[in-house]
C-alpha cells in the first residue's frame, strides 16, 4: 500500500474503473484486487490498488480523481516533461502545482523510491545549478526546499497515521552541521512505504545525541543522510563510537550523501553505503520481510 493511500468502496472503485460494483467485488474475492474489510465486511480497496488495476487495463487516470485525489496532478511515469514541470512550478514558488505533482507521483502507485531518485533529486540538482550559476536568487532556493519539505512531511503524516504497531523501527538524521532535510524525509517515506515505522531525529544532530537514541529504542535500522560535513576527521572520531554501539545492539546502520566520499568510507565501521533512494529500500528489503500496513480508515 502507497504511503499517501486512501482506501476506496466498491461503489468508487467501479465508478472510476467503469464497471460494474459486483465485477469489482468479484475482482477482489478473486485475488486480482487486494482489499482489506470494514468491522461490516465490506471491502475497501486501497487507492494505490485500483490506480495499479487502471493502469494494467491501460484506463488513461485523467478523469479519474477518486483513483488520484483532487489535490494531486496525473502522473502516468517520471520523464522530462513531469521534471520541467516541477521545476518550473518550483523556481515560480507555485506551492500547490507543485505538490499536486508530488503528490501525483505516488498516488499514481509510482513509489517513493521513483520521487526521490527520478524526480526530486534531480529536479533540485537544477535549482542548485541554477543558484550556483547565478540565474536562481538563493530565496528560491530555500523556497523550493520549503516547498518540497512541506508535499513529503504531509505525505509522511499520511503514511504515519495507519502505522502497524508491529512494524519495526527505523531512525533516521542528519550529521550535526547538515541541515538537508529533502533525503532525510525522502527516507521515511521509502521506508513507511515498505511498512517500517520511522523516529526521524531531523538534521544537525550531535552524534552523541544519536548513540543516546539508539541506545533508547529498539531500533533495527538507523539511516544517515551526510550531506555537508564541518570536521571529516571529527565525524569519522565520532561514528566510531556510534558505530561500536549500534553493533553491540545489533541495530544495522546505512548511510548516504554527497558528504561521503570513498576516503571517509573506508575509515567508517559497521556501516552499508547507499547512492540513492533504492540502495535504501533495497538494504531495508534484505533486514526481512516487514509487516504492511493496518488499520487504515476509510475518509
Ligand atoms: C536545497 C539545498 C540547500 C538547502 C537545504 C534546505 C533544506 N531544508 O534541506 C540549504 C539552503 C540549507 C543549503 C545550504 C548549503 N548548501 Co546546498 N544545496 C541544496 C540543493 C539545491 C539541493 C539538495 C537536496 O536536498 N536535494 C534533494 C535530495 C533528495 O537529493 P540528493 O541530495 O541528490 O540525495 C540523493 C542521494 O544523495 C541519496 N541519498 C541522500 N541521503 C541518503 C541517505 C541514504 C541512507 C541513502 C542510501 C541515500 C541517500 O539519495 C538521494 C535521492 O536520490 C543542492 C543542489 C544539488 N546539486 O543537489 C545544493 C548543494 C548541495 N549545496 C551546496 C552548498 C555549497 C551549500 C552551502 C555550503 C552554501 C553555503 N555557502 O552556505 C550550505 C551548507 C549547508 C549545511 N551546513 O548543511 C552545493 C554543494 C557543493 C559541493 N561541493 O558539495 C550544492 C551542490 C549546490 C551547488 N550546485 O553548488 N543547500
Amino acid at each position: 500500500m502507497a504511503p499517501d493511500d486512501l482506501l476506496l468502496r466498491t461503489q468508487q472503485v467501479a465508478q472510476a474503473l467503469g464497471v460494474s460494483a459486483s465485477t469489482v467485488k468479484r475482482w477482489v474475492d478473486r485475488g486480482i484486487l487486494s482489499a482489506t474489510r470494514t468491522a461490516g465486511k465490506h471491502r475497501l480497496i486501497p487507492r494505490s490498488e485500483a490506480v495499479r488495476l487502471a493502469q494494467r487495463l491501460k484506463l488513461p487516470l485523467a478523469g479519474r480523481e477518486v483513483l488520484v485525489g483532487t489535490d494531486a496532478t496525473v502522473v502516468q511515469g517520471i520523464d522530462d516533461r513531469v521534471r520541467n514541470g516541477l521545476t518550473k512550478a518550483l523556481q515560480a514558488g507555485d506551492a500547490p502545482r507543485a505538490t499536486g505533482l508530488i503528490r501525483g507521483v505516488v498516488a499514481s502507485g509510482l513509489g517513493a523510491v521513483a520521487l526521490a531518485d527520478q524526480l526530486i533529486s534531480p529536479v533540485m540538482e537544477r535549482i542548485g545549478d541554477g543558484w550556483e550559476v547565478g540565474e536562481l536568487d538563493v530565496f528560491q532556493e530555500h523556497q523550493a526546499s520549503h516547498i518540497v519539505t512541506a508535499a513529503l512531511t504531509g505525505l509522511i503524516d499520511g503514511a504515519a497515521r495507519r502505522r502497524n504497531p508491529q512494524a519495526p523501527l527505523a531512525v533516521g538524521a542528519t550529521p550535526e552541521g547538515d541541515y538537508y532535510q529533502i533525503a532525510l524525509l525522502l527516507g521515511e517515506l521509502v521506508l513507511r512505504e515498505l511498512g517500517w515505522d520511522v523516529r526521524n531525529l531531523s538534521v544537525n544532530l550531535p552524534m552523541r545525541s544519536l548513540i543516546q537514541a539508539v541506545r533508547g529504542c529498539r531500533s533495527r535500522l538507523v539511516y544517515l543522510s551526510v550531506n555537508h560535513l564541518v570536521d571529516e576527521d571529527r565525524f569519522a572520531r565520532e561514528y566510531h563510537v556510534f558505530g561500536q554501539a549500534a553493533a553491540s545492539r545489533g541495530t544495522a546502520v546505512v548511510l548516504g550523501g554527497r558528504a561521503l566520499g570513498p576516503g571517509l568510507r573506508d575509515r567508517l565501521g559497521h556501516a552499508r553505503f547507499g547512492e540513492r533512494m533504492a540502495d535504501l529500500s533495497e538494504f531495508a528489503r534484505q533486514l526481512g520481510p516487514v509487516a504492511t500496513l493496518a488499520g487504515a480508515t476509510p475518509s
